[in-house]
């Protein structure tokens, strides 16, 4: 048989790991699709529209690395853009795949429908490469595999989304097979003498300091640097916090962990410790306006070593080319080896008191209940909305995991990403924690989990609005219709499903559907907890309030 541009595209997909692919149909991307299914070692899975299927991906590429989204052009593709920029915010290299115009329309003057109506279709291309790390058009069978290599190799090493768009009647064009993937895994070497420089001046900064602290960002995922930091724990033997969007990051069972430092929501002792340290070494943070609570926990100064993915800042220098994994290395191996003494201090632990039973349930017993839920096999995604403070205030066995999508925030993000999570790594257990107002965005996207079986245990959080908003800005656009959650289920089900819908109002309630779900393996499991509007965390209004102040600045006189 002939080989051809999708199946091509398809092999390399497979040769980088993916067992699954997402995807929408629409009539420029069929035969695609088409090629796609003709490689046997992945599968393609369906989506309910284009947004949710680049945030499946998204959540597939946070389960194994990378993931692959297939829209046909336009009003598929600019739907799931917005999930693209979130894949560039969070670091997730995830490759969108558009279906094109024929080529022989390209530069025709035909107008063609699916479009804006004019007949330039270069239009798509020019906005996608403001949100990915490489962008293609290919409309020859000639130049696609250098295309997709390009563009394969691109997400892979720069950790961001990418895009490729082929056109419809070169989809099935013949074409070469692909040679050996190994030339699109490269390992970026760091440059030599400015590894050697950055770890003398960091051995120097760090030889008078005795209160270090490590503190752990949200890029330490993908810089591929999360065993090593352990590592340089173990070695340093110095207390480590955690940022709130690296949740999960750096194991909270190890000796030296003493929790979430974020500012004044921190969890007890962390702000103290962090700011009194007279060294903290940041590792692969992103200090924005929300993770600083409003500019105003933001480590600067001498006393701070900063390595991200590719450069380190110490001492007043700036070291460029550098692999973060090589610099951790490089201090484990060199940085004075202390035990795990931490200033005596032990790690904070989350400790709820059980409510009575048959008492309206409060966020903090549904909470307590979900932490009890947590097991090293657990991965536990939490949408934007007091879940995120729900979420970051858990104790977390060694081995869970916490998805949160703190740099791009967009509400809705959970459903369809825990759906690609769980389809990417079926052998863990999937709770998600999500706000009513989130759901009300993607919530079809349940669906799929029943079509496709996975068990994920949905904790629906109806307390009637945007609470996070009231938090930061009160107003009549924070108060949203009520929709019966659980009930949707079954519409869902259509009488061919196994989802399950549940109500819990108490304690035991929420108990006794969460042994439901537990039991229910062939399905998700919603729980729509009702509690009452202002019952949410104190981290939550505390921060709120900061980051209103910081919203409300006024313009900055001429
Ligand atoms: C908005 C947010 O119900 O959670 O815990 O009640 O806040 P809480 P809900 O899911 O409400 C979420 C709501 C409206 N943010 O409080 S965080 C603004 C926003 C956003 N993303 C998009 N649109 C609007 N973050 C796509």
């Amino acid at each position: 048989m002939a080989y051809t541009v999708g199946m091509y595209l398809a092999e390399r997909l497979a040769q980088i790991g993916l067992k699954h692919h997402f995807a929408v149909a629409g009539d420029y991307n069929l035969v695609l699709l088409d090629q796609l299914l003709l490689n046997k070692d992945m599968e393609q899975i369906y989506c309910c529209n284009e947004l949710n299927c680049g945030f499946s991906a998204e959540g597939y590429a946070r389960a194994r690395g990378v993931a692959a989204a297939v829209v046909t052009f336009s009003v598929g593709a600019i739907s799931a853009m917005n999930a693209i920029g979130g894949a560039y915010a969070e670091n997730l290299p995830v490759i969108l795949i558009s279906g094109a115009p024929n080529s022989n329309d390209h530069g025709s003057g035909h107008v063609l429908h699916h479009t804006i109506g004019t007949t330039d279709y270069g239009y798509q291309l020019e906005m996608v490469r403001h949100l990915t790390c490489a962008a293609e058009s290919i409309v020859s069978a000639e130049n696609a595999p250098a295309k997709i290599d390009h563009v394969i190799r691109t997400a892979l090493r720069e950790r961001k989304p990418a895009y490729l768009e082929i056109a419809c009647n070169v989809a099935g064009a013949e074409c070469v097979r692909p040679g050996p993937v190994s030339s699109l895994l490269p390992e970026t070497p760091s440059d030599l003498t400015s590894l050697q420089a950055a770890l003398d001046a960091s051995l120097a900064w760090l030889a008078p300091r005795d209160r270090v602290v490590l503190l752990v960002g949200s890029k330490l995922r993908a810089a591929d640097a999360q065993a090593v930091s352990v590592e340089l724990a173990d070695r340093m033997g110095c207390a480590v916090t955690i940022m709130a969007a690296a949740k999960g990051f750096f194991p909270e069972d190890h000796p030296c962990y003493r929790g979430l430092y974020w500012g004044e929501v921190s969890s007890p002792g962390a702000q103290e410790l962090v700011e009194s340290a007279d060294g903290i070494i940041c590792l692969a943070p992103v200090f924005n306006d929300y993770s600083t609570v409003g500019w105003n926990a933001w480590p600067k100064g001498d006393n701070v070593l900063l390595a991200e993915p590719d450069r380190v800042t110490v001492a007043g220098r700036s070291y460029e080319g550098i692999a973060l994994r090589d610099f951790i290395k490089g201090m484990t191996a060199r940085a004075p080896s202390k035990p795990a003494t931490a200033e005596g201090t032990t790690a904070p632990r989350l400790e709820l008191a059980q409510a009575k039973g048959h008492a309206p349930l409060t966020n903090d017993e549904m909470t307590r209940q979900i932490q009890a839920l947590l097991t090293k096999n657990t991965t536990l995604t939490a949408e934007t909305g007091d879940s995120w403070f729900n979420a970051t205030r858990m104790n977390l066995p060694g081995g869970a995991r916490v998805e949160l999508e703190m740099q791009w925030g967009h509400i809705g993000w959970s459903v369809p990403s825990a759906f690609g999570n769980a389809m990417g790594s079926q052998d863990r257990r999937h709770i998600l924690m999500v706000g009513d107002g989130s759901f009300q965005l993607t919530a079809q996207e349940v669906a799929q989990m029943i079509r496709y079986e996975l068990p994920v245990i949905i904790f629906l959080v109806n307390n009637r609005g945007y609470v996070i908003e009231i938090a930061i800005h009160d107003g009549p656009y924070n108060y949203i219709k009520n929709w019966d959650y659980a009930g949707l289920i079954a519409a869902f089900n259509a009488g061919e499903g196994h989802g399950l819908g549940l109500h819990a109002k108490t304690g035991d309630e929420l108990q006794d559907a969460i042994e439901k779900a537990v039991a229910n393996k062939r399905g998700p499991t919603l729980i729509e907890c009702s509690i009452a509007r202002d019952d949410c965390t104190s981290e939550l209004v505390n921060w709120g309030k900061r980051v209103a102040a910081t919203n409300s600045r006024r313009p900055a006189a001429d």
